[in-house]
């Protein structure tokens, strides 16, 4: 099916569709299938051997979801969501990855794929109104439209040390980890970094290893998960009771069922906050950002409640001057907040040590393991790199996407991430991003975020073929309307107190701003919906 009736259409070359879209994770996949099933000539693209984006790559020991299975999963098939069981609360990562494979097998999506190939390149031929994409197998493709389901934190970090190449032992990533069994027993194991990743591994790791040295850069905050199996009773009534639990997720501005206080923090009285924050507590998880409306937006507000979880964090360590080490000194929610199972008290165990960096930071590796700037050396028979992702942007500038007049999103975007609604780029017409920066994406359920950019993309491509155009582009305007505006939320908010992937900080050289959309998915959800209705407002269609 030629994707429009007016402009550019598919020449006879075998190469040529209507949309290539480019990864096969959660977005990637229901992008996929929402077109094909519309009847649109879609290639896609992973470099990956399989499906699953980050929870093909990420499979550390202790990898999962902090966001509860019931939720972080997709809604828009409702004999999906009844007959799937998940194990746990909070799935882990092999669990996650079967349900997406379960999804690419009963919607037959695998056949559009061309798995284990990275795309290298796509450039806007303005002659013919229509993108070439480069494949790492040589191939080019001609497509009308292009979807970036790249991911958002989908291009590992790897930090430079001085004298790495040295190091003799082994070294892991855990945005790359093997697939098979990596066994620590008897090793004296480093790992650097305490994000979520290093927070859910770190525990299982000391488990195994003879010694672990956890390398802290920044304490972080960690609120327990308090994970366990669901019951088949618990999965049967979830099951009976989905729209409901839709419904709870659909009016939250994060994305996540539950019904909190109206008021904020400070005007609790004493009694209530102790018992709201106990509450939560013992909830556990992500939501005790969410324990008051006003803890993303209100630093006093945000100490209160950073200042209770401290003293709940501390109680859990055994040692004051390690509790000290391990205290955060941002407001809690300002660097992602991580979901722990017990990480603080992995620092309680006599084979574990708190490294931390701010006392004396790495001076290099050598080849029995780690010198710090003080002279003390770690001698480590393995290191596990947990140092993050290059996120929001990693992914969408890892190649050349080159848009009219041969310009590089790469140059566009060098002093910041210009967009409109964080799926669009001037001058980038008829390309997509699905969860880009500009879209609340990472604040918000993730696959909720997707499902929302999906069909917004989906939809418009329709409204393209049914009223005869060819072409969709956000206005500069508009795009620079929307990116301050997008600026001037996370101003409003804790974020952009402290340096995280999610400001471009924890990048060398990456500029520093906010990257998502802050003002809650609701808004914004409102928002793209009244641009559709005033006709793709901000956009030119031609
Ligand atoms: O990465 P991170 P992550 N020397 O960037 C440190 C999602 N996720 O992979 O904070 C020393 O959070 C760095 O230190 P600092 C989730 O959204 C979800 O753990 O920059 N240290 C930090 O401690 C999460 O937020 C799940 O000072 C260095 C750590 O490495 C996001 O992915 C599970 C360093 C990186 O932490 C990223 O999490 C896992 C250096 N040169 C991930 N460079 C769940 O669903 C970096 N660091 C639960």
């Amino acid at each position: 099916a030629a994707a429009t009736s007016r402009g550019a259409s598919p020449s006879n070359n075998a190469s040529a569709c209507d949309v290539v879209v480019v990864g096969a994770g959660f977005a990637g996949l229901y992008q996929v299938h929402r077109l094909t099933k519309a009847g649109y000539k879609v290639r896609a693209f992973d470099k990956a051997p399989g499906v699953g984006g980050t929870w093909y790559w990420n499979r550390y020991p202790g990898a999962r979801c902090d966001i509860e299975s019931l939720t972080y999963s997709y809604s828009f098939d409702s004999d999906l969501q009844r007959e799937w069981k998940w194990p746990q609360r909070y799935a882990e990562q092999p669990d996650i990855l079967r349900y997406i494979e379960h999804v690419a097998d009963r919607f037959d999506l695998r056949k559009h794929y061309s798995f284990g190939t990275s795309v290298e390149s796509a450039v806007f031929d303005e002659s013919a109104g229509r993108w070439k994409i480069r494949t790492s197998s040589g191939e080019e493709v001609s497509t009308q439209f292009f979807v970036m389901a790249t991911g958002c934190l989908s291009k590992p970090l790897e930090p430079k040390f001085k004298g790495l190449e040295q190091f003799k032992g082994e070294r892991y990533f855990t945005s790359r980890w093997p697939h098979e069994k990596v066994s620590f027993t008897g090793k004296r194991v480093g790992v650097i970094g305490t994000g979520s990743s290093s927070i859910q591994a770190s525990p299982l790791i000391a488990k195994e290893a003879e010694k672990m040295f956890v390398f802290q850069r920044t304490p972080q905050f960690a609120i327990p998960a308090w994970n366990r199996a669901m019951s088949d009773e618990e999965m049967r009534s979830a099951q009976e009771n989905y729209d409901e639990i839709r419904r709870l997720v659909r009016q939250s501005e994060v994305g996540i069922a539950y019904e909190g206080p109206t008021i904020g923090a400070k005007q609790a009285d004493a009694e209530a906050l102790e018992k709201q924050l106990d509450f939560a507590w013992k909830r556990g998880g992500y939501l005790m950002l969410a324990s008051y409306p006003d803890l993303v937006t209100d630093l006093e507000s945000n100490e209160i409640v950073s200042n209770w979880v401290k003293n709940k964090i501390r109680e859990r360590i055994k040692d004051p001057k390690t509790a000290d080490k391990l205290m955060p000194q941002y407001p809690m929610g300002a660097k992602r907040l991580c979901v722990d199972t017990n990480y603080f008290e992995t620092f309680n165990r006599d084979n574990v040590t708190l490294v931390d960096l701010r006392e004396s930071g790495i001076e290099s590796f050598t080849a029995k393991g780690i010198r710090m700037e003080d002279g003390t050396e770690y001698e480590l028979d393995a290191v596990v790199f947990a140092t993050g992702f290059d996120a929001m942007t990693g992914a969408l500038l890892a190649f050349d996407i080159k848009g009219r007049k041969g310009q590089s999103l790469r140059d566009k975007w060098q002093e910041g991430t210009k967009n409109y609604l964080g799926v669009t780029v001037s001058g980038f017409p008829n390309m997509f991003m699905i969860t880009g920066p500009g879209s609340p994406s990472v604040l918000y359920n993730m696959v909720s975020s997707i499902e929302q950019n999906v069909d917004f993309v989906f939809d418009t491509i329709e409204h393209l073929r049914k009223n005869g155009y060819a072409s969709i582009e956000a206005q500069e305007r508009e795009e620079n309307a929307w990116t301050k505006y997008v600026v001037w939320i996370s101003k409003q908010t804790i974020y952009t107190k402290v340096k995280s992937w999610y400001t471009g900080g924890n990048v060398a050289g990456k500029p520093v701003g906010f990257m998502p959309y802050a003002g809650g998915g609701l808004t914004y959800f409102e928002y793209v919906r009244q641009v559709v209705e005033d006709g793709y407002r901000g956009f030119s269609l031609s």
